[in-house]
Formats: structure tokens, C-alpha cells, sequence
């Protein structure tokens, strides 16, 4: 299994260390959704890559399954002041999509996109360098459906908001557009470590 990837802020030093400012830890794995949990039949899911309106690149449950799968072990952190440390997670990295697609990024700007009809932006530079996956799997088993399962974005380094559950695609944007909860009032990059949580932090 492939371990590469996942860099930046590691798990080395303290557990005060690891807590970025204004956060508390949590033992429990909270469950946050703007609606009600999406029924996904794996058979039904699938997923799009798209340069703007234009779809480029279509995977089944099972060639999304078959592509390269990495593991990863991250702190993440909900804008709700909660943080959780060592989550370890199992999925398709944003580079080795990309690469799958054989797309060279057009824009350095993406929304993702789910089944709930949420969406979330997040730059390239942040999906891509081994710092964000598509995750299939929680703690060694199938993602629950709550914490988005089958699949969801994971982009460990920015609130937990960015992560998307329920993702069915990834879209490249001329410009960096605002996505469900940064059209209300959270900050379009939502980094922990500046404590970016509304639009004018
Ligand atoms: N599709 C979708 N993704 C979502 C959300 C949502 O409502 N819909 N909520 C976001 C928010 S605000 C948070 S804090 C995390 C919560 O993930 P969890 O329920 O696995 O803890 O999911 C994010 N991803
Ligand atoms: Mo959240």
C-alpha cells in the first residue's frame, strides 16, 4: 500500500501542538450535515471531472476502486472548535486522479460537488502534492454513510468543511467561486491555523 503523499503539518510534536488556535479535542467522531444523509448505491454512484460545464472523465464505483489507493493518518478540525488527532483514512489521491484523467489543470481553482447538492471550493495547490484524497474508507472499514460514505473529499489541513461528504465531482473554475457554506458567512480558504472561520477573519 502506497504511503506517499499526505504532507505538510505531520504528526510529530505535542498534542497541544496540534491543536490550531481557538480548537478543543474530542474523543467521538461528530456527525455535521447541512440536511439529511444521502441514500448512495455504490451501483449507482459514480464520479465527474469537469473543466467547467464540460465533463472530461467518468469513473464507476468500481473503476474509482480500481485505481491507486493510498492510506493516511491526519488531525482534522471543524470549524465547531472541535479537533480530532490521528483519523486514518484510505482513498484515491487528488494527484493520482488527476493523472488517471491524463488532465493537465486548466484553472488553479476547484468546487467539489455531492449528492446533497452541496458544494465546496478549494485551489488546486491544496487538493494536489499528496494533500487531499477522495476517501473510501474510515478506521480500516467502508466510509459510514453519515460521515459521508462511499466517498468523500478529505483536505485535512483546512476546516473540516472543506471535506466534502457524499462527493460525486470535482469541477474546474475560471475563478475561485464561493461554495455552500462560504456563500453564508464561512471564509472562502478556511485555514485552522489562522483561525479563518467567517469571511473576514
Ligand atoms: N455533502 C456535504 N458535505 C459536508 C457537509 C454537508 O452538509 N454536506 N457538511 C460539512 C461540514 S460543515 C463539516 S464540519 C463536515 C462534517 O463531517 P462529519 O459529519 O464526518 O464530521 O462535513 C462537511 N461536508
Ligand atoms: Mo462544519
Amino acid at each position: 500500500m502506497a504511503t506517499r503523499g499526505f504532507t505538510g503539518r505531520g504528526r510529530s510534536g505535542s498534542e497541544a501542538e496540534r491543536i490550531p488556535p481557538g480548537q478543543h479535542l474530542v474523543e467521538d467522531f461528530p456527525v455535521l450535515s447541512a440536511g439529511p444523509t444521502p441514500r448512495i448505491y455504490p451501483e449507482k454512484w459514480s464520479f465527474t471531472l469537469k473543466i467547467g460545464p464540460k465533463p472530461v472523465k467518468m469513473w464507476s464505483w468500481a473503476e474509482f476502486n480500481a485505481l491507486p489507493q493510498t492510506k493516511a493518518t491526519r488531525d482534522i478540525h471543524c470549524v465547531t472548535a472541535w479537533s480530532k488527532l490521528n483519523t486514518s483514512w484510505e482513498g484515491v489521491l487528488i494527484d493520482d486522479l488527476l493523472a488517471e484523467a491524463g488532465v493537465e489543470a486548466p484553472t488553479p481553482y476547484l468546487l467539489a460537488h455531492s449528492y446533497d447538492g452541496y458544494s465546496t471550493n478549494v485551489p488546486l495547490a491544496d487538493l494536489t502534492g499528496g494533500r487531499a484524497m477522495i476517501a473510501l474508507r474510515y478506521e480500516g472499514k467502508p466510509l459510514e454513510p453519515d460521515h459521508g460514505g462511499p466517498a468523500r473529499l478529505l483536505v485535512p489541513h483546512l476546516y473540516f468543511w472543506k471535506s466534502a461528504k457524499w462527493i460525486n465531482g470535482l469541477q474546474f473554475t475560471e475563478r475561485d467561486e464561493p461554495g455552500f457554506w462560504e456563500l453564508r458567512g464561512y471564509h472562502i480558504y478556511g485555514d485552522p491555523w489562522r483561525e479563518q472561520r467567517y469571511t473576514n477573519d
